[in-house]
């Protein structure tokens, strides 16, 4: 069987939801009906909502879908928008036929989603290695450099020996796999698939695997752990889309402990949101404490986990459609953005407050965790891309020693030639460079450049083109190629001295890991395994546990 028909199957295993399948004159068949949630839930729900009410894309709901019409609806499909849709049918990753079916599926009125229970999960949990039978000790040298890579089409990690660079193991993770996170210890690698699927990777055995995992809901983005020292390695957490909620498991075995649903009103209108959805988490240094951005309702809430079963919920008001964020250079600072406004949130972890809402003078900042600086001029700086415009941005975030320049943009860059298209930038206290990615800007030679930005001028001082060797096309059932995006995401290896990034390709073809030096931004290694398919984020355990971007 096809690769693709099993993970759809799985996922619609793993959905398990189909509505209604007639909306005025449209009218699908059970099959379509299948077939389009299906595609809804892979391509559609994380930017417009499972209910369709709207976050980083507009809303789609039936009523306005309808308006739009099939023949409008099919050519957004098809072609994407300058906001940053991607175009579907023109990337090969929808037929025509699956195009005219999206467009007259979001006609029909959004299905209802599952809930879930904390019984259901338990009958997911697996302990696959029991904590007595684990390595009591490091069985490999440098553990604290790897890598774990997510293979996003497969549902794999690799985790990739960063001195080495040997594929140490390649692990089964949750469909579409989003991220990685370590716990404080750097011990345990934690993973989160699309499908709410959590794992967890011994790092110290000698070949990595998985020694626990549990699905904590069917739609998520994010996981982290217990940073603070008196909570080391004792809590992970979940942040789920769908049901849209927060889950607190054991750190060592994945045994889930409490579930608090995050459905609440908007900040500002006070509208009811069941569909008010977990973005980013950070997890405190300081305090025992998560910083967890509710969506929809844009509220940050400071989540305190030292009495685990009754945790201490203050919610900040933000703003709404709040993605993703990082740590400022101090640790105190959560730099938020509410992406479909325009905004970078600051969140004070100190005092448990909002300290600015700061316009992002661009169209949909997109920061990842976003870059920190110590500017010789600004002092602490940290920055974010955009996905809609050509923008990176510096904001200032030292009120104490540089109250001028804290909490405004100090400095804004544009990326060379039109279209945005900005989804990561990365940088190390140990590399004079920023790198920044572009791999949904639409002009194909944009999107597969690596833009070098120098961390005292805060200029693009040079672009690096991806030789055309590395992104190798793929050909679908239908006979379509597909053509590999060009680089996503970086990551440092521990001493700064390489940066990593992953060619996005096809399912159909393995595509390879670049590692640039620093000094030189030569070409160092191509780790080219016929393993890596699809690669895309890359987090190393030293970066990770320690929070430095
Ligand atoms: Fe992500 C981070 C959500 C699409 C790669 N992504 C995040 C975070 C959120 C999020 C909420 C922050 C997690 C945290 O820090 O706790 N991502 C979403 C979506 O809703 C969206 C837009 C659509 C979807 O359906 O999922 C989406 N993301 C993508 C991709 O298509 C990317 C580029 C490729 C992929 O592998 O799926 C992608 N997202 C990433 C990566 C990070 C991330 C690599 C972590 C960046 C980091 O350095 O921390």
């Amino acid at each position: 069987m096809k690769l693709s028909k099993i993970l759809s199957i799985a996922t619609i295993a793993c959905i398990g939801f189909v509505s209604q399948a007639t909306a005025g004159e449209i009218k699908l068949s059970d099959a379509e009906m299948k077939k389009a949630t299906q595609v809804y839930f892979d391509r559609c729900a994380g930017c417009h909502g499972m209910l369709r009410k709207g976050a980083l894309g507009p809303s789609l709901e039936a009523s306005k879908s309808k308006e739009m019409g099939t023949e409008t609806l099919k050519y957004i499909i098809n072609n994407g928008t300058p906001g940053g849709m991607p175009g579907w049918g023109k990337t090969g990753e929808l037929t025509a036929a699956e195009t005219e079916l999206m467009a007259k599926y979001i006609q029909i009125k959004a299905p209802q989603p599952p809930e879930k229970s904390m019984a259901d999960m338990k009958k997911t949990h697996k302990i696959l290695v029991p904590v007595k039978d684990r390595p009591k000790s490091p069985e490999a040298k440098n553990w604290k450099d790897y890598f774990a890579v997510i293979l996003r089409d497969v549902g794999k990690i690799a985790i990739v020996d960063g001195v080495t660079k040997d594929v140490v193991s390649v692990v089964p993770s949750g469909f579409a796999t989003h991220i990685t996170r370590t716990g404080a210890s750097g011990r345990y690698m934690y993973v989160i698939g699309r499908d709410g699927k959590a794992s967890m990777i011994d790092l110290w055995m000698k070949e990595p695997k998985n020694v626990a995992e549990i699905r904590t809901c069917n739609d998520a983005r994010a996981i982290d752990t217990s940073k603070h020292p008196d909570y080391k390695d004792k809590y992970a957490i979940v942040g789920c889309y769908w049901p849209p909620s927060i889950v607190t498991l054991e750190a060592d075995t994945l045994e889930p402990l409490k579930i608090v649903s995050t459905a609440s009103y908007t900040y500002d209108e006070n509208v009811f949101t069941r569909e008010a959805r977990v973005a980013a988490i950070i997890a405190s240094h300081d305090k025992p404490e998560w910083v967890v951005n509710i969506k929809e309702t844009g509220q940050v809430w400071l989540y305190d986990y030292s009495n685990v079963m009754n945790p201490k919920i203050t919610m900040v008001e933000a703003e709404r459609f709040l993605h993703d964020g990082g740590w400022d250079l101090s640790k105190r600072y959560f730099m938020t953005a509410a992406n479909a406004k325009n905004i970078i949130s600051v969140i004070d972890t100190k005092e448990g407050k909002l300290v600015a809402n700061i316009p992002s003078q661009g169209n949909k900042p997109h920061p990842g965790r976003g870059v920190n600086v110590d500017h010789p001029k600004y002092g602490p700086i940290w920055g974010s891309g955009h996905i809609g415009s050509n923008d990176i941005i510096f904001i200032g975030t030292d009120p104490e020693k540089h109250p001028k320049n804290a909490w405004k943009v100090v400095k804004k860059i544009a990326l060379p030639g039109e279209g945005g298209g900005n989804l990561f930038v990365k940088g190390h206290p140990n590399s004079q460079y920023i790198f920044a990615d572009r791999p949904v800007n639409p002009n194909r030679e944009l999107q597969t450049q690596i833009y070098v930005i120098d961390r005292d001028s805060l200029e693009v001082v040079k672009t690096i083109k991806i030789p055309k060797k590395y992104l190798k096309s793929g050909m679908t059932e239908d006979g379509k190629e597909v053509k590999a995006r060009g680089p996503v995401h970086f990551e440092f290896n521990a001493d700064g001295s390489e940066v990593w990034t992953s060619i996005w390709g096809n399912k159909l073809q393995a595509s390879p890991i670049l590692v640039f030096d620093t000094k030189t931004l030569k070409l160092k290694n191509v780790i080219d395994d016929k393993r890596l398919i699809t690669p895309t984020g890359k987090f190393n355990v030293t970066n990770t546990m320690t929070d430095t971007y």
